[in-house]
């Protein structure tokens, strides 16, 4: 037996109030960058919760139970938000943010940065818990929050658009195959412009010193 609707409203609106908090958070230190260095490594910014669906499906793919402990205990990515940067280095920036602030807790850190899916796949996954101020009590909520370069998300979001349209069938090898290709050339997009950056920078410098 599956939870009743109050069961659901109560999860949810705390996955809610997380992803607000996330959402302004964010906000706040894209404007504190601008302000103070000029520059902010935040391009983009997305927030969602999962649908009680998908909610549902994860657990039957995880062979979990319906219900309120597995769903707040075993799932970790029912608030999630993705950071898009230009560059790879700001990848890094946030993610050293994060780590520095005292109403998170960082629970894992994966770093497909570094070792990328085998599909292809790149991105930091940084699985947190984010301090939420209630009317009579504090609470810390369960978000993973995706920190990825534009190209990275290009990637990532086309491939999981052709991954759903075969969700019927195995995608063919040599899709697979070209889809990793692919993903070379977003690494090897990522690795060009972070060295055109820097060129600039250094010219920079050089006409001030
Ligand atoms: P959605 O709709 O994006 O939320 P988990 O699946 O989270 O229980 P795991 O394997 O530890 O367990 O999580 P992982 O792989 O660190 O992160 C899963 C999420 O990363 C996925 O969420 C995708 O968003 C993204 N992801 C991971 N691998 C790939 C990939 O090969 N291609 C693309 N496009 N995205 C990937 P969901 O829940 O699958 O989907």
């Amino acid at each position: 037996m599956g939870l009743d609707l109050q069961q659901w409203k109560l999860i949810m609106t705390r996955y809610q109030i997380a992803i607000e908090e996330l959402k302004s958070d964010l906000n706040i230190i894209d404007m504190d960058w601008k302000i103070r260095l000029g520059y902010s490594p935040i391009e983009h910014l997305k927030v969602r919760v999962k649908s009680i669906e998908s909610i549902q499906k994860k657990l039957q793919k995880k062979s979990l139970d319906e219900t309120v402990d597995n769903i707040t205990t075993k799932l970790h990515d029912i608030a999630g938000a993705r950071i898009v940067t230009n560059f790879e280095g700001d990848v890094y920036l946030i993610l050293q943010h994060l780590q520095h602030r005292d109403d998170y807790r960082i629970m894992k850190v994966k770093d497909y940065i570094q070792k990328p899916k085998p599909s292809g796949y790149r991105s930091v996954h940084v699985l947190a818990e984010i301090e939420v101020v209630l009317h009579e009590r504090v609470v810390w909520i369960p978000v993973e929050i995706q920190i990825r370069t534009l190209s990275m998300d290009f990637w990532a979001a086309t491939e999981h658009k052709l991954q759903y349209k075969y969700q019927n069938g195995s995608i063919p090898q040599q899709a697979i195959d070209a889809l990793k290709q692919t993903a070379l050339v977003a690494t090897q997009l990522d690795s060009e412009m972070s060295v055109i950056r820097q060129q600039i920078v250094s010219h920079e410098q050089n006409k001030e010193a």
